[in-house]
């Protein structure tokens, strides 16, 4: 009998290896191991592996062990790295489409991000990648976004004046702090800590996970529940890698994407929780009874400068009137 059963696990392992993946789809985050998005894509893998008999796998290098986004996204461009999962934000200043979703109170909350992404709107933008070298195949959340820094309490605009803020590289961002009266440096997010800690920077804005994962708050102790911004993440293909592969397993990676989504919005939901509990008991001073309409009426001018083509002017429409 013995003898059976372990033959029989030889066997098991055996066909296991036979089995070896034929296609592995190497896949970069910028966040660690155990980030909401990192384990939706591992989950995305293991559906794939499944549905694939073994052949397709997914390997998520986390911890931006594969570059910074701005560099990945060129990266995927090329087709070096087959998978990304980033922010909307850095592709501000290469897909102009993109741009939308990154306009400062855009979402009325983040059930209406949810209904503008997985609506006609979501899919027109994400169809925009395919001029890009890239193939955008699904959204993933990223919380609403708020200031926080070594400084002071921001319990207004004014307070923001003269304090430098990290933005992410999109001059969006940038021009979203200036019109607010700070002044806003682009940078990697792999260096903001350090950034905050030597004082080259006195802040940066970011959602509870990041916040929390990245021991920002242990050098920010400020942070003011502004919510300026609900930008979506995108999880994204290199084109050439795709258009590599046979109809049937592309739809089998499209068809995996779509189904990580609920698992990356319940991950979130539970993470951005127990972040901010995390955040808040390690003493940050949590600004939360803001007045956000002044902050709102600020960001007029970054909608005249930013949404001046009929296209973004139609598509600032469309999802405002998305219920
Ligand atoms: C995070 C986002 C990352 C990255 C980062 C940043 O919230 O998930 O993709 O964009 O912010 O600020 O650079």
């Amino acid at each position: 009998m013995k003898l059976v059963t372990t033959s029989l696990a030889a066997l098991v392992v055996a066909s296991g290896a036979a089995q070896a993946c034929e296609i592995t789809l190497r896949s970069s985050d910028t966040h660690p191991e155990g980030y909401p998005t990192v384990v939706a894509v591992e989950a995305m893998g293991e559906m794939l592996e499944e549905r694939s008999d073994g052949r397709i796998c997914v390997e998520v290098f986390h911890s931006a062990q594969l570059g910074e986004e701005k560099d990945t996204i060129e990266q995927t461009q090329l087709g070096v790295i087959d998978l990304n999962r980033v922010s909307l934000g850095p592709f501000n200043n290469i897909i102009e489409e993109t741009k939308v979703f990154s306009l400062p109170y855009i979402f009325r909350s983040t059930d209406h991000m949810h209904a503008v992404v997985d609506g006609e709107v979501g899919a027109d933008i994400l169809a925009e990648f395919s001029n890009h070298d890239l193939v955008g195949l699904a959204y993933f959340d990223g919380g609403s976004r708020s200031f926080y820094n070594s400084k002071k309490p921001i319990t207004s605009v004014a307070d923001i004046e003269g304090l430098k803020f990290r933005v992410m590289q999109s001059d969006v961002f940038v021009d979203m702090v200036d019109a607010l009266g700070g002044n806003a440096t682009p940078l990697p997010y792999g260096e903001v800590y350090s950034s905050i800690q030597t004082g080259v920077i006195d802040g940066a804005e970011n959602n509870w996970p990041s916040f929390e994962s990245s021991g920002h708050y242990e050098v920010a102790g400020y942070y003011t529940l502004d919510q300026h911004l609900i930008v979506p993440e995108v999880l994204v293909m290199s084109k050439t890698k795709m258009e590599s592969l046979s109809a049937e397993d592309q739809a089998l990676i499209r068809q995996a994407a779509k189904d990580a989504v609920p698992v990356m919005r319940d991950l979130w939901a539970k993470r951005e929780k127990a972040s901010e509990e995390k955040v808040r008991a390690a003493g940050v001073e949590i600004v939360d009874d803001i007045d956000k309409t002044p902050f709102i009426d600020a960001m007029d001018v970054v909608y005249e400068k930013h949404v001046t083509s009929d296209k973004l002017k139609d598509l600032v429409t469309r999802i405002r009137a998305v219920e």
